[in-house]
């Protein structure tokens, strides 16, 4: 067990030692190679770039959320000294292929507005664009789309999901309808009756819980250079985007550019939370006007401009039931979704909910009586889209609030609740409900390790002394358990959601000359360690130093082939390609160290980074040695080519699925309403690990972003469409002070899927930790009538729900 704010330098160097060593490289808490440029300001990110003759581009903004553009006078700013030129949404209506492309069209009558990177006619959110200026500096590109005159005709906004089902106002009129698509799960042989359960079982609790709208925010707002490249049609993109590959694609399709003349770069990318997962209005504008003009285009998002034109996450309201027999079995499961698309589809929008609705049953026994379906509408605020964990942190959260409701009507304790349902481990693979194989799991263990951790026996002891009817300070104990679903593939089964892309990674891994050793990754980090996780993969298999090993990625014109990174993929599907990538290479080193030692392949030995023949220890070739043949190609065995360099595309067989425990523990002060996590616990099972130092900061990161869902952070709009929490005052990000020491425990359960043995890691920490901290704030607080608590539990919606209870109660008395 490794408490995170335990990590010493000291234990780093002991780990470095043995890695330097090259052997059992993987598993070290190895520091990350790329936080010294990162920590030191060295790294290059994309607004860091200078690029001698660009035009800086700002983008003018609705101010109204649901409006008909009626007209738009841009003389005063074409007048502004410095300004090169503008455009209004007409002006480049008929520079597009194609729409603004959403690659998730999950029903085949799924209606998709018209959307493109500057609005024509109609705006649909507060900050959909309007007009762009082009200018010689970025402040005069400011001061000039202040200078825009536009009249609006403004109509009724749609901000409350419910509202917006009516539709009551519609806001896309060629669609005639707010409702984007309406998808149910089915399952086949579905031989239980659902509705049978609920009439028929022991328990049944019916609850509705309310995603509030987030906001991504990463540290680096996005920031776009679209620079034409001299004596060609060629075009380079650089983009704060953790989607290279796919970006190269779209933009491809959407501006009629060919493939092969564009070239996607992402320099240091801070933080993308799955944000930069998206193609945006503002890329598009980049390219097309740098083509027109022939000029190199820049683009630089303001934070606050940030929080309007980045994508939202979570926004669903979800209405759970949940039936069990009299021993706490549960019998049936119906789920009704309703989810927020914003204004528009962006790249994946719709699939959202879709990537949560094989999750409702978490890690419990669930019987085929499951009803799900998700009903998805247009409302006038920012697009919603992938947030990390998407889908799944919701569908986690409704069945665990769930099962705690059910606990509390049962009477029993709820760790006890979750131990009569949870899969057992000689189930494994174990066919779930939905059809989906979960390939291995020991939730018991996981549950057992946070259980110890915390002592969760003594703090039920200590929470009923401590919470009186006249304590003012509530203890509650919060309990989670999940399981994830990442690393989406293979392809195939992807092509049956409608997903347009495919499921799989490439990788290449070469030995130089001087067999220093390249690894081209499809996979495009933004914060997530990749260049050390990948060179110790790949030192671990050659037995060298990660020091010699370096990465190569997010740049199409260097690792042309990938699927880039999210979705908890970039391991178990890139990773594992590398390790594959490694294996063939060692295999044709193999078959050249045979042929110089005149010895049979099947005879030779590889460790330490050097072949030996079995038997004969005189006779032995290091790899270095055979790097060089194969690049002087002056004695290789016949067929064989010069050069130690494989490609690898892999397309796993399964998804990857991680699972866990978390548990915490809360104090409610019921005077003021504020919750302090006195303690956190996450017990996240990946697998086996790459680098547990990497794992241990993945999960950190993830339960604050779980945390913050919980306690601090909201998109407010008004009935207007405004959004209300448009800076870092209002948005309520936690800060460093706000967060309480996380200890991460230990259960590795590898997959049998990979040659690794791994699952990701990425979201996990998000996906266990909102349900957990909420559950420890109705425990508190269910002692005095409340039953739920609305997200964020800030100390205003606590002390709210506490006064409600306390009035309830009085009316129930009178
Ligand atoms: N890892 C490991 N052993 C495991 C599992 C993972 O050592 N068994 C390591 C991997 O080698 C990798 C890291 O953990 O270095 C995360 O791996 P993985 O789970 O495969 O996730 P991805 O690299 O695909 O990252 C995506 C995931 C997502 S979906 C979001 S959102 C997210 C996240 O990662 N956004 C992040 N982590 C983030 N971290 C930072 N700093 N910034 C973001 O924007």
């Amino acid at each position: 067990m490794t408490d995170v704010q335990d990590i010493t330098t000291d234990n780093m160097e002991t780990s470095d030692e043995s890695i330097a060593a090259g052997n059992g490289v993987l598993g070290q808490r190895m520091l990350r190679k790329e936080d010294p440029a990162l920590l030191t300001g060295e790294a290059i990110f994309t607004n860091d770039m200078k690029v001698p003759g660009a035009l800086y581009m700002a983008v003018l903004r609705s101010p109204h959320a649901h409006a008909t553009i009626t007209s738009i006078d841009t003389s005063a700013a074409l007048a502004l000294d410095g300004v090169h030129s503008v455009y209004t949404g007409a002006d480049l209506s008929d520079q597009w292929a194609g729409p603004m492309p959403c690659a998730w069209p999950v029903t085949d009558d799924m209606k998709n507005p018209a959307h493109l990177p500057l609005a024509v006619s109609k705006v649909a959110y507060v900050g959909d664009g309007v007009a762009c200026v082009l200018a010689e500096t970025d402040s005069i590109a400011h001061d000039a789309i202040e200078l825009i005159d536009v009249d609006y005709d403004v109509h009724p906004a749609v901000v409350d999901l419910e509202k917006a089902l009516s539709d009551e106002v519609i806001i896309h009129d060629d669609l005639g309808t707010n409702v984007s698509y309406t998808w149910p799960l089915v399952i086949e042989d579905n031989e239980g009756d659902c509705q049978k359960a609920m009439d028929t079982s022991a328990h049944v609790v019916k609850e509705r819980y309310v995603h509030q709208r987030l906001i991504p925010m990463a540290m680096e707002p996005r920031a776009v250079v679209a620079m034409p490249q001299p004596f060609g049609g060629d075009m380079t993109l650089y983009s704060s985007t953790q989607v290279p590959h796919i970006l190269k694609v779209m933009t491809a399709l959407t501006l009629g550019i060919p493939e092969h003349q564009l070239r996607v770069v992402c320099p240091a990318v801070g933080g993308g939370f799955g944000s930069k997962l998206n193609v945006y209005a503002e890329e598009l504008l980049c390219v097309q006007l740098a083509r027109t003009l022939g000029k190199p285009v820049r683009w630089n998002e303001e934070r606050s401009e940030n929080a309007q034109a980045t994508i939202h996450g979570r926004a669903q309201i979800q209405d759970i039931e949940l039936a069990a027999d009299e021993q706490g079995k549960i019998t049936g499961l119906r789920v009704r979704l309703i989810g927020d698309m914003g204004a528009y589809l962006q790249l994946v929008t719709p699939g959202v909910p879709l990537l949560g609705a094989f999750l409702y049953g978490g890690v419990y026994e669930i019987p085929k009586a499951f009803d799900f379906s998700c009903t998805s509408v247009f409302t006038t605020m920012t697009p919603t889209d992938a947030y990390r964990g998407a889908g799944r942190p919701e569908a986690t959260y409704a069945i665990e609030h769930a099962m705690d409701a059910l606990a509390r009507k049962m009477d029993i304790d709820p760790l006890e609740l979750r131990r009569r349902n949870f899969i057992q481990p000689e189930q494994f693979p174990y066919e779930a409900y939905t059809g989906l194989v979960y390939d291995s799991g020991d939730h018991d263990k996981a549950a057992r390790v946070a259980e110890e951790m915390l002592d969760y026996a003594a703090m039920r002891t200590k929470q009923a002394e401590q919470n009186t009817p006249e304590s003012t300070k509530r203890l509650g104990i919060g309990v989670s358990t999940y399981f994830e679903m990442c690393g989406l593939a293979p392809s195939r089964v992807l092509a049956s959601l409608n997903y347009s892309a495919g499921g799989w990674e490439s990788a290449t891994v070469r030995v130089l000359p001087t067999s220093k050793i390249q690894v081209v990754t499809g996979t495009a980090p933004h914060g997530q360690g990749h260049e050390t996780a990948w060179s110790m993969i790949a030192a671990d298999k050659f037995g060298v130093d990660p020091a010699d090993v370096d990465v190569l990625h997010s740049d199409t014109a260097i690792a042309p082939m990938g699927l880039d990174t999210y979705g908890s993929r970039s391991l178990p599907v890139g990773g594992v390609a590398i390790s594959m990538a490694c294996d063939k290479v060692i295999d044709k080193a193999r078959k050249i160290a045979a042929h110089q030692m005149e010895a049979n392949e099947e005879d030779l030995e590889f460790s330490g980074g050097t072949f030996r023949v079995a038997g004969s220890p005189d006779k032995e070739m290091p790899l270095a040695a055979i790097a060089f043949e194969a690049f002087t190609a002056h004695n290789l065995p016949d067929d064989l080519e010069p050069n130690l360099e494989m490609q690898v595309t892999y397309d796993p067989p399964n998804f990857s699925w991680p699972f866990g425990t978390h548990m915490c523990a809360v104090e409610i002060d019921t005077e003021t309403g504020n919750v302090e996590v006195l303690q956190y616990i996450a017990v996240d099972d990946c697998g086996n690990k790459v680098n547990p130092l990497i794992v241990d900061g993945q999960v950190h990161g993830g339960v604050v972003q779980g945390l913050a869902q919980a306690l601090y952070e909201e998109a407010r709009y008004d009935e207007d469409g405004n959004l209300q929490s448009s800076t870092l005052a209002e948005y309520l990000v936690p800060a460093a002070s706000d967060v309480p020491p996380i200890q991460t425990g230990e259960s590795v359960t590898p997959s049998p899927t990979n040659s690794l043995g791994v699952k990701g890691v990425g979201e996990a920490g998000t996906i266990g930790a909102a349900p957990c901290i909420m559950n420890a704030v109705v425990d508190a607080l269910s002692g005095l009538g409340v039953q739920d608590i609305q997200m964020p539990a800030s100390p205003l919606n606590v002390w709210t729900a506490i006064q409600e209870a306390r009035n309830n109660d009085q009316e129930n008395n009178q």
